[in-house]
């Protein structure tokens, strides 16, 4: 071989140990990560989302809005799309229907979408009305209000008035839960009756208010399901306040450290631990899949859930379900 031979061989080996990383890097996907509201829930699926972003060795543009809204975070995705670099969006809509549009505009300007925890249109991506989204990844939301219902009439004893406090109208996680708890309550509890239903739209403050005016117009209230992060506190908050803990019963949607606590005071009889960092890990192996040619994603991923109450709250496998934030 002449040098010039030996030369080019060695220029062309170095440009095949080189080509696969560059093959690599052109592969690589960027992900806009857009939950409902800055909460211990979507915070616990910012971490999944980021450690599967981590594994996979992919980017993630995270914005969390600062209120539930679609006024609020259609803004945040139309800003999402604009920067004109993004391949998927992972999104929690804010609103089934209103989401519809943004959410074509971004699948309009090449960027795929993931839902996770809410859905958009019925969440039927197969046969539904809406069947752009890749997938559903969340909770099955019916079942965990006809969970909560049972647990909550197993509470009080199978009788009373009962009431929800929930967060706001067309949301499909929330409205999940009432359906799925009216429906149990109405088909396996004739003595239990369900006297309202508040929206407090995601504010603490809002819940307490009204859960406090139920509490007092209903003397005989025995119960209160309080369908998320906000709701809970919100209701347990007023019955603490009202001097009634222990005696009306709470059961609590998310496992945050104020429902935890209110389980080991005796206000709180149950609480509906989701699986957030399943959620967010699993949009990202999604997007990664879906990137590498994968045809097979299941359109609908149910999460489950780990159903926390006083007896089950110290071990390990269960208290790990717990919403935890480093820092936090
Ligand atoms: O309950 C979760 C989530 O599942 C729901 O869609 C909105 O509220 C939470 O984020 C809790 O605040």
């Amino acid at each position: 071989m002449s040098r010039r031979q030996s030369f080019l061989a060695l220029v062309t080996a170095l440009v095949l140990a080189v080509v696969p990383q560059v093959a690599i890097a052109q592969d690589t996907i960027k992900i806009g990560f857009l939950p409902g509201v800055v909460d211990p829930f979507y915070q616990v699926m910012q971490l999944g989302v980021e450690a599967a972003a981590k594994k996979l060795n992919i980017e993630v543009v995270t914005q969390i809005p600062a209120t539930w809204g679609v006024e609020v975070q259609t803004p945040i995705l139309d800003a999402l799309v604009a920067r004109g670099d993004l391949d998927y969006i992972v999104i929690a809509p804010t609103d089934k229907d209103q989401m519809i549009g943004p959410l074509k505009a971004a699948l309009d300007a090449g960027i795929k979408v993931i839902t996770v925890d809410t859905f958009v249109g019925d969440g039927d991506y197969v046969n539904g009305p809406v069947t752009f989204p890749i997938s559903y990844i969340g909770s099955d939301n019916v079942e965990g209000g006809r969970i909560a219902a049972r647990g909550l009439a197993k509470a009080i004893g199978g009788k009373g008035s009962v009431y929800i406090n929930s967060t706001n109208p067309n949301v499909s996680s929330v409205e999940g839960r009432a359906v799925g708890f009216k429906e149990v309550m109405g088909k396996e509890f004739p003595d239990i009756k369900v006297v309202g239903l508040d929206f407090n739209l995601d504010d603490m403050n809002t819940a307490v208010q009204q859960t406090t005016a139920v509490l007092q117009r209903t003397p005989d209230l025995a119960g209160v399901f309080g369908t998320n992060v906000f709701s809970a506190q919100g209701a347990g908050t007023a019955v603490i306040n009202a001097g009634l803990g222990g005696h009306v019963q709470v059961v609590a949607y998310d496992a945050t450290k104020f429902a935890i606590e209110q389980l080991r005071a005796g206000v709180v009889s149950l609480v509906l631990a989701q699986k957030p960092f399943d959620m967010g890990y699993m949009a990202v192996q999604f997007a990664a899949a879906d990137a590498a040619g994968v045809t097979s994603l299941p359109r609908r991923v149910e999460t489950g859930f780990a159903l926390i109450d006083k007896n089950n709250v110290d071990d390990p496998a269960v208290a790990r379900f717990i919403y935890q934030v480093p820092g936090k």
